[in-house]
């Protein structure tokens, strides 16, 4: 199949010489998703190898770019060049620098600018590429307004008056795709690349059908894409993937899609990085798992405690992460699992506690009232200890200095009866007899919500006797919120372990993020991620990386094998675990962009061979 992620990557080297090189994507300047992670992350790489060679291209959107772009009057370069050209036609472009690490050259087009064209540009989309739009939609309207501008830019750019250098485009998702056709349409001089992150139709096919992937190949593409009401949108995307130079996609999984649902074969697959020198933590990612675990216990005890207390050094915590997609992101297997893991854990009379947190994002009304008032009343608690640990201090120093028979005095006696009281009624008026909560929040959907449903169904709600707590916080975590005040970062390095055994999942940057923390992780063979861990690092997967086979395996054996890991784990020494994070950690290097970027080279190398018409 494609000119995959091997390793005849390994020796390419563009000629960045002759070459302008011109990325374009929907989250430049504007995070909406993983593409956002993929672009921001690769920058720095990027700019060591084309310099002021290359330049991002994004949307304008007043408010993000107010934060994340700042404006240049340089308009030396060829980019600045055809920007001027673009404002002397009376189009609205914004240029200037990203303000994230590496600081590349942007241009940012204002698809409302041209809203006044939009019924020519959806009339040339549908009578050249016979692609119809609906009047109403506003992402539609937004993305072909967009791939006008982009179109245009891009023209000017290739003018002999501006470059004489060869000039690549490279397109990320269909939203930028709008101006792939037309580009080829008017044999514009550029070398298009062209890479989905998913096709449309697969996220939703796999969201609705439990066979997939057995379906696959006999999917009407147009049938189903009426059918979910993403008619144009997916023929937008089919004909950027087939008007491209070259395509690819981020994993062979997504490959293997793309050949069924867009039926392009992927020429080059690009998976994922991370800038890892960001994260590496070099001796300290052990101390700071230790800093940042003693936050989750704080919330712990405010959570549990309250009911009954279990001793939070023979505890370890678990997480999930990701959108609110129950199956695609396999949060069904992994509540499968864990109820077989307490069941496990309690026959075989391991007094460990595992608290796993679900970080995801539904709607609700509010922090529940009784887990935000366990919080608070657990701060005045410690304020009572403090002050009365400051009074036993001075005093017992006192009775200390001025003892004759050197015997330590009851230290009762030095407490006030005032704060004796308080002691006792704060505790009293703190401690009940409900269980913990399962979630943090008054769910909009409390009774249609599918883990909320496992939950109570499968009994997995924080009595006394399990030995899996479950705490569902359905939002995203950050230093503003009042149960964690931790930003996601900083959570997942207090975590033990990131469990993340998707169904569908192009690439996954979850378990990636996790690693690059030293923190272990479980993926699955059905993820992009995990299809390139049991491809390329053999010897890596198992050593905290583990990936959960999903593939042509049912359900009940995806949950066992993943309950057999995490019962593994519970029963590591702490020692184990230590030496697992370091391990993990060190791998991690394995998907820095310095490494990973070898794949976009050759990507670009393939379409300066081809020819430009
Ligand atoms: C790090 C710290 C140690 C701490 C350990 C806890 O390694 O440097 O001081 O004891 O974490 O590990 P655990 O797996 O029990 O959370
Ligand atoms: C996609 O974003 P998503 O979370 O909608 O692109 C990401 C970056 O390539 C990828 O990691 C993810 O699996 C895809 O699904």
């Amino acid at each position: 199949m494609a000119e995959t992620s091997n390793n005849n990557a390994n020796a390419v080297k563009v000629n960045t010489s002759n070459s302008l090189l011109t990325e374009l994507a929907w989250e430049v300047c504007n995070q909406v998703g993983g593409i956002y992670t993929v672009i921001r992350s690769k920058v720095p790489s990027m700019i060591q190898t084309w310099g002021d060679c290359y330049c991002l291209i994004g949307p304008y959107f007043h408010h993000n770019a107010q934060a994340e772009f700042e404006p240049t009057d340089d308009y030396s370069g060829p980019f600045g060049q055809a920007v001027l050209k673009m404002r002397n036609m009376g189009f609205e472009v914004h240029y200037g620098h990203w303000l994230v690490t590496g600081n590349p050259l942007v241009v940012l087009l204002n698809p409302y600018s041209v809203y006044d064209r939009l019924g020519e540009i959806k009339y040339n989309l549908w009578h050249h590429h016979h692609i119809p739009t609906p009047g109403h939609d506003d992402l539609l309207n937004q993305v072909e307004a967009f791939g006008f501008l982009a179109k245009t830019f891009l023209q000017q750019l290739v003018q002999p008056d501006v470059t004489d250098k060869n000039v690549i485009a490279h397109f990320h998702e269909w939203m930028v795709g709008p101006a792939i056709p037309e580009l080829r349409r008017e044999r514009t001089n550029l070398r298009i690349i062209f890479t989905t992150h998913a096709t449309l139709l697969g996220r939703y096919l796999a969201m609705n059908d439990p066979s997939f992937y057995d379906n696959l190949t006999s999917v009407n593409w147009l049938q189903e894409a009426i059918h979910f009401n993403i008619e144009t949108a997916v023929k937008l995307e089919r004909a950027a993937a087939h008007g491209a130079h070259i395509f690819s996609t981020v994993s062979d999984v997504t490959a293997r899609e793309c050949m069924f649902l867009l039926e392009r074969i992927p020429d080059v697959i690009l998976p994922n990085g991370l800038n890892i020198q960001r994260f590496i933590a070099l001796h300290e990612h052990q101390n700071l798992h230790q800093k940042y675990k003693d936050k989750i216990h704080q919330f712990v005890m405010a959570h549990f405690f309250q009911s009954y207390p279990f001793d939070l050094d023979q505890t370890l915590y678990f997480f999930t992460s990701g959108r609110y997609e129950y199956r695609n992101k396999g949060f069904d297997v992994t509540l499968e699992a864990l109820a077989r893991l307490n069941y496990r854990m309690q026959q075989a009379g391991i007094k460990k506690t595992v608290v796993m947190f679900f970080i995801t994002k539904q709607p609700y009304h509010s922090v529940h009232p009784g887990v935000l008032q366990s919080r608070v009343m657990m701060e005045e608690i410690r304020e009572t200890c403090v002050a009365i640990q400051k009074e036993i201090g001075k005093k017992l120093f006192y009775a200390a200095a001025s003892s004759t028979d050197f015997k330590l005095p009851s230290l009762r006696e030095f407490v006030d009866d005032y704060w004796q009281l308080r002691y006792r009624r704060t505790l009293q008026s703190w401690k009940t007899h409900n269980l913990p909560s399962v979630v943090t929040h008054n769910l909009i959907n409390d009774s249609t919500d599918e883990i909320l449903h496992f939950l109570r169904s499968s009994n997995l709600v924080n009595n006394a006797h399990d030995r899996v707590k479950i705490v569902y916080h359905p939002d995203f975590v950050s230093v503003t919120n009042p149960l964690f005040a931790m930003d996601y970062g900083q959570f997942v390095r207090g975590c033990h372990m990131g469990v993340f055994p998707s169904y569908y999942e192009p690439w996954g940057y979850t378990p990636l993020e996790c690693i690059a923390r030293g923190v272990p992780a479980v993926t699955s063979d059905l993820s992009g991620f995990g299809d390139y861990v049991m491809g390329k690092m053999e010897g890596k997967a198992g050593k905290g990386i583990f990936v959960v086979k999903r593939r042509n395996r049912s359900f009940d054996d995806a949950a066992n094998q993943l309950a057999d890991y995490l019962f593994e784990y519970v029963q590591y020494s702490q020692r184990d675990r230590i030496a697992l994070r370091n391990q993990v950690e060190s791998s991690s290097e394995e998907f820095d962009w310095k490494n990973l970027t070898r794949y976009y080279n050759k990507a670009y190398q393939l379409a300066m061979e081809k020819p430009v018409y």
